[in-house]
């Protein structure tokens, strides 16, 4: 057993220059960090996000309280128990807290301990950190999927899908599948280019051009899929995130079925608000490709209980700070796997340099990644630790291959 001996926090900046959490858990020999992401298209049942908001020193949003939080209460109620004890740690912190949206301590703080302390774990055990989840006993690398046009809330373009991605169906591996992408990417920007369109990019490194139709976007992409030699919907598949609960004027059912028979689209996430259950299950009856549960599951068991047992969808997105602990987001996956939906693990718009994300994907078999584009080192960080993981496990590295 290695015991807690504190625990520390500190405000540091998530890559949109926002304030956020970094813990700090030590033991006697050891100690590791962990830093909160943070979202800016959110769902309504997410957990709590504690900000100062009354601190206009950093325009109410600096997170100083919830630090305190950290260096006080938390770090005693965690003084002495077992690092290793994930589930035990991640209950004490679910009921020091005590509210049904971690309201009172902030999930911000909640996650940032919960994951500082299985990094400690996996350091005073000397083993990579996804070896130590033990959650199946091989290891599996994701497939990316490239969010590499930004729009919504992630871009002042004009574009109301949020994100547009690609998934590169047909690669052999992980690497192969950075390679893919990595070329249809270049192609694409030499194409914006081309158009006489500015390849700046959005928060998640995607390009964010001046244009506003969802049909040029997806146009932009079909074109560089083709330019680099791949054939879209066989080699590299195109992936949505509407984040619907941004929209003012919904996108229809009859419109997502052209959208998804013309590009063809492979995935969509969010194609509809987090409470308009019926729209969701409606359009998941009527095709058979991913339909993604973001902010209407919000990485939580209930609503994921709910959503398997109506048919809603086929699949969900992870987001480790939408619930606040490690133990609730592994159960989260539990469940959906177990149902037979599909896991997409996922960044936030505001991430920190943090790559714990691509460790559990491994670990848990998610099959599928979203940590942005090619750009942006907070979005590189988590892809060049799956290729790290890759040539760590050698010979043994599986790939998702054509499992989704
Ligand atoms: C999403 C995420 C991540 P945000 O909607 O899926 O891409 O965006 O973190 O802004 O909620
Ligand atoms: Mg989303």
């Amino acid at each position: 057993m290695s015991k807690i001996i504190k625990v520390k926090a500190r405000q540091v900046f998530d890559s949109r220059g926002n304030p956020t959490i970094e813990a700090e858990v030590f033991t006697k020999n050891n100690s590791a960090l962990a830093i909160c992401p943070s979202g800016a298209s959110t769902g309504t049942y997410e957990a709590f996000e504690k900000r100062d908001k009354n601190n206009k020193r950093y325009l109410g949003k600096s997170v100083l309280n919830a630090v305190n939080l950290i260096n006080t209460k938390i770090s005693k109620k965690l003084k002495g128990q077992n690092v290793h004890d994930q589930e035990r740690i991640d209950t004490l912190l679910i009921n020091l807290d005590g509210t049904r949206q971690k309201t009172r301590l902030g999930a911000n703080s909640i996650l940032a301990v919960s994951m500082a302390v299985k990094k400690l774990s996996a350091r005073v055990k000397k083993l990579p950190l996804f070896k130590t989840f033990l959650v199946k006993n091989n290891f599996k690398l994701p497939y990316p999927l490239m969010n590499i046009i930004n729009g919504g809330a992630h871009a002042n373009n004009g574009l109301r899908i949020q994100e547009f991605m690609i998934r590169p169906d047909r690669a052999k591996n992980f690497s192969d599948a950075m390679r893919i992408c990595y070329v249809v990417i270049k192609n694409l920007s030499k194409i914006i280019k081309n158009r006489g369109l500015s390849t700046s990019v959005g928060d998640e490194g995607g390009f964010a051009p001046m244009i506003s139709s969802n049909n040029q976007a997806l146009d932009l992409i079909v074109s560089a899929i083709k330019k680099s030699g791949f054939v879209n919907g066989r080699d590299v598949s195109i992936c949505l995130d509407v984040a619907a609960n941004e929209l003012k004027k919904p996108i229809l059912i009859e419109e997502f079925t052209e959208l998804i028979k013309k590009y063809p689209i492979r995935s969509i996430e969010d194609p509809f608000k987090e409470d308009d259950w019926d729209s969701w299950k409606k359009l998941t009856k009527n095709t058979k490709i991913q339909i993604v549960g973001d902010d209407l599951f919000v990485t939580n068991t209930k609503r994921l209980a709910k959503g398997i047992k109506d048919n809603v969808a086929n699949s969900i997105l992870v987001k480790l700070n939408q619930i606040g602990t490690l133990s609730e987001t592994l159960e989260t996956i539990e469940m959906a796997h177990r149902a037979g939906y599909t896991c997409v693990i996922s960044h936030r718009s505001g991430a920190p340099e943090d790559t714990i994300l691509a460790d559990i994907a491994v670990a848990v078999h998610s099959g599928q990644i979203k940590t942005g584009s090619l750009s942006r080192s907070d979005r590189l960080a988590k892809y060049n630790q799956l290729v790290r993981i890759e040539e760590l496990l050698g010979q043994t590295a599986e790939y998702a291959g054509r499992s989704i």
